[in-house]
């Protein structure tokens, strides 16, 4: 039986390959790595600590929050800090971001978006969640202080994005631009080892991902799209937690969609940590990701932190289809 590579095997591995020698990147992903360990434990014990339940709190978005999502965020934000890798970080669950800078030696050129804990209306009920991360290289001088503009940049200048499955097994899936590459957990050994290299989206799939419950607030062209899933005989599947959701529909091919609803006129899925990271891996792997009028996810502007987007992500032959209805 062949050893299996490591998470950090891998990564150190295409720093030389990819010509990011200064070694600052791959420290800075390896730091996701571990913080993911520390996440995955948590919510694999949840059930057994008291950290279930809604913490009483909404965030900026207007969210519940759940207390596993506080507990992630802070977790994920520690280790983000101590790696002295980290220029700053935004986080679905702060209203604003948080600089390192002051606080570190060294100036660090890399700056962090992460949902910690995607999908957490699901937690309580042992149903996947995950986590979503992407680094950008900051704009502003690394003498400066960190800028609200640092952040706001559009999808397609990330220089790595993710996600972590939280599911019957634990599942790190990463791009930075050279393809996708997906890790599974091994508890025996405490790593994340290489078991889903070189990932590719079907070109089609027969699978459609969607909260059918909003159908009466879908734009008629969603509507229409839907009607004709259904006279296809397509399979709906929908757990509600964008990474289970939009990791399925990359494994299998088919096509996830958050349109635009009455209750969320510009979508509810948010551009920084949710819609950009997901469609950097879902391109890198094949696929296409829009938004509801038909632009490229990773080209549109971002003007906020926390702005929403629709979006319609998957294979090429499902995203064509879906185009003829807008
Ligand atoms: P959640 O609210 O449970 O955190 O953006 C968050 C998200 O989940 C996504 O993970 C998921 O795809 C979507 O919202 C589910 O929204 P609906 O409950 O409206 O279907």
């Amino acid at each position: 039986m062949s050893r299996r590579i490591t998470l950090d095997e891998f990564i150190v591995e295409n720093q030389t390959n990819q010509n990011r020698a200064s070694g600052e990147f791959s420290g800075l992903l390896r730091h996701i790595g571990i913080a993911a360990k520390i996440v995955n434990r948590i919510v694999n014990k949840a059930g057994l600590m008291d950290i279930l339940g809604l913490d009483g709190n909404t965030n900026s978005s207007g969210d519940a929050v759940q207390k596993l999502d506080i507990y992630a965020n802070d977790l994920m934000i520690e280790y983000l800090q101590n790696s002295g890798l980290c220029a700053g970080v935004a986080s679905e669950e702060l209203d604003e971001f948080i600089s390192f800078c002051s606080d570190l030696p060294a100036k660090n050129k890399y700056i962090v978006v992460i949902d910690p804990l995607d999908g957490s209306s699901n937690i309580d009920v042992n149903i996947s969640v995950g986590t979503i991360f992407g680094i950008y290289k900051r704009t502003s001088s690394e003498n400066d202080t960190l800028q609200l503009s640092d952040f706001l940049q559009k999808g397609n200048q990330l220089v790595a994005g993710g996600y972590v499955l939280y599911g019957t097994s634990t599942m790190l899936v990463y791009t930075t631009g050279f393809g996708v590459n997906g890790f599974t957990y091994d508890r025996g050994i405490g790593e994340f080892c290489l078991s889903h290299p070189d990932m590719k989206i079907p070109d089609k799939g027969n699978n459609y991902s969607i909260n059918q419950g909003y159908f009466r607030q879908f734009s008629q062209g969603i509507q229409n799209y839907l009607n004709k899933c259904s006279d296809e005989n397509m399979m709906l599947r929908y757990i509600g937690s964008m990474v289970a959701d939009v990791h399925r529909t990359l494994c299998l091919g088919g096509v996830f969609l958050y349109p635009v609803t009455q209750k969320n006129p510009d979508g509810k899925l948010r551009m920084l940590y949710e819609c950009n990271p997901m469609s950097f891996v879902v391109e890198q792997a094949g696929g296409i990701s829009i938004d509801e009028s038909g632009n490229r996810i990773m080209d549109l502007p971002v003007d906020s932190l926390h702005q929403r987007s629709s979006i319609i992500i998957g294979s090429k032959e499902n995203i064509a289809a879906v185009r003829a209805f807008l």
